[in-house]
């Protein structure tokens, strides 16, 4: 369902217009940071047995996608939300370009009664002011008018909402995003638990392999595009927050605790977030790069990383902890 507004061009660049200066401060467009001194080295090197285990797999059959400029990142000059790449983001577009529009047409009404007040009824041009104090009709209207509008708000904000926190569905891939001081690792416990430690770029680093600097990092949490994800979120340390803009999806990764929700990308490509909840000195160096593939080549990635393919679990290599949904339930210490 969408609110008022279709998403296309005449609309957005109409809309962006009164948005300009509220969008200044939106998260989706801060990225600036002073460079860090160096990458987090020994970040890497405190990252336990489980990301050597990724650094033996045979890589072959997967090379890291080129992002393409200005889709899942932000832009230089950007005013609006990110283009969007989830169904819920869709959605959640809609409503925000509906909402501008609103906004307009009510501070365009006040407006122009403002300057009717300003300029009919000042000293000069009404000497002898009216002296009525009631009016039954228009405040009746002026009250239930404006709760219409509320009201009509309201309905697609709160199937935003609901929108944001759906289950996943029963089969859907789990993945695990675990915030650590100062960088993530992603689990997947439906393709044989192995882990992927992620760590930011240096800015030469980052634009040698032609991708945005402070947002680069050295491995992807690559997942498959065009199927639900349920994606879980805890940490080790202290709060997180797994956050990528152009996916609308922002779920804090809270110590001894597991969130989830679905995740579902539309199509194939590279996306940038960062971890969104201040969490110590390095905070800002602890960007997300969401790569989706199709599934075809998700299970090749997993197989480059010794992982195994989920479905194709009727000779499990691992049996100890072979069932993947309860397997991943109880992550009350994710450092282990
Ligand atoms: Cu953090």
């Amino acid at each position: 369902m969408k609110f008022l507004g279709s998403r296309n061009g005449f609309h957005r660049i109409a809309a962006s217009l009164p948005m300009a200066l509220a969008l200044m401060l939106s998260p989706s467009l801060v990225q600036a940071q002073d460079a860090p001194a160096a990458a987090p080295t020994e970040a890497v090197a405190a990252a336990t047995d489980e990301a050597a285990a990724t650094d033996v797999a045979p890589a072959g059959s997967y090379t890291p996608m080129k992002p393409t400029e200005g889709k899942g990142m932000p832009v230089p000059g950007g005013i609006d939300v990110q283009p969007q790449y989830s169904p819920t983001g869709d959605f959640a577009h809609g409503l925000h370009v509906g909402l501008v529009w609103v906004m307009a047409v009510i501070s365009a009404f006040v407006l122009l009664l403002f300057v009717i007040v300003i300029v009919r009824f000042n000293k000069r041009a009404n000497p002898v002011p009216s002296k009525t104090s009631h009016n039954t009709l228009i405040e009746v209207v002026w009250t239930v008018v404006p709760a219409l509008i509320l009201l009509g708000i309201a309905v697609p904000s709160i199937t935003l909402i609901a929108k944001q926190y759906e289950s996943p569905p029963e089969d859907a891939i789990t993945v695990k995003a675990i915030g650590y001081q100062w960088y993530w690792g992603y689990s997947y416990p439906d393709n044989g638990d192995f882990e992927i430690v992620s760590n930011m770029l240096s800015p030469e680093e980052a634009e040698k392999r032609g991708e945005p600097s402070q947002l680069a990092v050295d491995n992807r949490m690559v997942v498959p595009a065009g199927v639900p994800i349920r994606l879980q979120t805890t940490a080790a340390d202290v709060i997180h927050s797994f956050a990528v803009p152009s996916l609308w999806f922002k779920l804090d990764a809270v110590p001894g605790r597991l969130n989830e929700k679905v995740l579902f990308i539309k199509e194939p490509g590279v996306y940038y977030g960062q971890c969104s909840e201040l969490c110590g000195a390095r905070h800002g160096y602890m960007p997300i790069a969401v790569e989706a593939l199709p599934m075809d080549k998700y299970n090749e990635w997993v197989l480059a990383q010794g992982g195994t393919i989920k479905g194709a679990e009727a000779a499990p290599v691992a049996d100890a902890a072979a069932a993947p949904a309860e397997g991943a339930e109880p992550a009350a210490a994710p450092a282990a």
